[in-house]
């Protein structure tokens, strides 16, 4: 008979807290007498954390990799209980307050993913537990950040102890190795409408030999970063659509002839200069525009993003087919002003030509070739990354 819960611990270096974390987890299991099992998983402890676990009577299992990630995966793809509990193996939590988690995922209307908060009403965060940094501004700052991307209601996206049926682990299908980990198992349930309840829980100063293993600003970077790539419109989409569209404004402004602003006190004489910023803000912001749409194909088909209507629609509209023709006939209508200019120049002898007069199809013409082609390059890269999809 499989066991009904597991505990799952990464740790890294924890023997001096290990005992008084088992024993507080024997306490939970016994208040509930429950039929549980205890995975510890290490991936190069020095300090002999994994055979004092096993002496302690908890399964050891070895991460491949490094990492906080690797080592809660390592532990719940061992793991044979129904619903799976992790927590830091740091001292930091109360494994009682597991209790109340798991039965937040129990009965027809259970959770799928029951998360701790160490912060809002009714949880606390004793002395020295945590570092002010942390608690005033990276924690509450990313997990808001984190709602702000992917709608939920999760107060904190980084708490340690939490609790999660079996089903849950495996639908989440969760990757990543480091402590962007947290963030990911957060973003993945939302995205995928798992049920997500949450519970107070109180957070103690740890009891570990070392300084943790968090490391507060690259840790904290990795997560912006993992939110950010999961949510093209704001690192991508938004940022290209601004220059993309000053760039074509400031092209149509000097593309027929100089365009001069004449106030009382000030003046402005913008020209040809202007066009080749104007056509260079283009480009950028077209790139980062129809990389944001690949990343988005790209979450939607790893169901990382939410299910995105939009592209659906967008995706029967523009097939791979008529991505290709509109790319080419962009890139010929750039073509076209080229071949004229050189026309000019040959007819000139190729001799010097008039700057002013020739420099400006050219440059129109250019652009196009440019969005034409990465119009062209990306239809394809998109119907890639969609091939499942059809
Ligand atoms: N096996 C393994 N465990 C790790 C690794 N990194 C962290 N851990 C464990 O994961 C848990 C969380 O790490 P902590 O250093 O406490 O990180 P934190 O709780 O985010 O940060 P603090 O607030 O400083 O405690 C602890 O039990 C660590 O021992 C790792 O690379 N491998
Ligand atoms: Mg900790």
């Amino acid at each position: 008979m499989p066991p009904e819960v597991s505990f799952l611990l990464p740790c890294l270096n924890e023997a001096r807290s290990l005992p008084g974390v088992i024993a507080n987890i024997r306490a939970c299991i016994d208040s509930r007498r429950w039929d549980a099992e205890i995975v510890l998983a290490d991936n190069g402890s020095t300090d002999g954390s994994a055979d004092l676990a096993a002496s302690l009577g908890c399964r050891v299992v070895r991460a491949e990799r490094l990492g906080y990630g690797s080592a809660v995966l390592a532990a719940a793809d061992s793991a044979r209980g129904v619903y799976l509990v992790m927590g830091d193996a740091d001292g930091s939590y109360d494994f009682r307050d597991a209790a109340r988690l798991v039965d937040l995922l129990r009965g027809p209307d259970g959770a799928d993913l029951a998360m701790g908060a160490r912060f809002g009403p009714g949880a606390r965060i004793e002395p020295g537990a945590m570092p002010a940094k942390n608690r005033y501004l990276g924690n509450p700052f990313l997990s808001w950040l984190g709602r702000r991307l992917f709608p939920c209601d999760v107060r904190d996206f980084h708490c340690g102890l939490r609790a999660f049926t079996r089903d849950a682990y495996l639908r989440m299908d969760l990757r990543t190795t480091g402590m962007e980990f947290a963030s990911e198992m957060v973003i993945k349930a939302a995205a995928r409408r798992l049920r997500i309840a949450q519970a107070p829980i109180t957070l103690r100063p740890a009891t570990r030999a070392h300084g943790g293993h968090l490391r507060p600003w690259r840790d904290g970077w990795r997560h912006v970063r993992f939110l950010l790539l999961l949510s093209p419109r704001w690192a991508l989409f938004i940022p290209g659509l601004i220059p993309f569209a000053a760039g074509i404004l400031l092209m149509a402004l000097v593309g027929f002839g100089p365009f001069h602003v004449a106030l009382p006190r000030f003046s402005v004489n913008l020209d040809i200069h202007t066009m080749i910023v104007g056509s260079l803000l283009t480009l950028v912001g077209y790139q980062a525009l129809t990389v944001a749409v690949a990343a988005r194909i790209f979450a939607v088909e790893q169901e990382i993003g939410p299910p995105s209507p939009t592209l659906a629609r967008a995706f029967r509209l523009f097939t791979l087919e008529r991505g290709l023709i509109f790319g080419t006939l962009v890139l010929l209508a750039g073509a076209w002003p080229i071949v004229r200019v050189s026309w000019r120049w040959a007819a000139a002898g190729y001799g010097p030509l008039d700057t002013a007069a020739t420099l400006r199809p050219l440059i129109a013409g250019a652009t196009l070739v440019a969005l034409g082609a990465q119009t062209v390059l990306m239809s394809t890269f998109y119907s890639m990354l969609g091939v499942k999809r059809r």
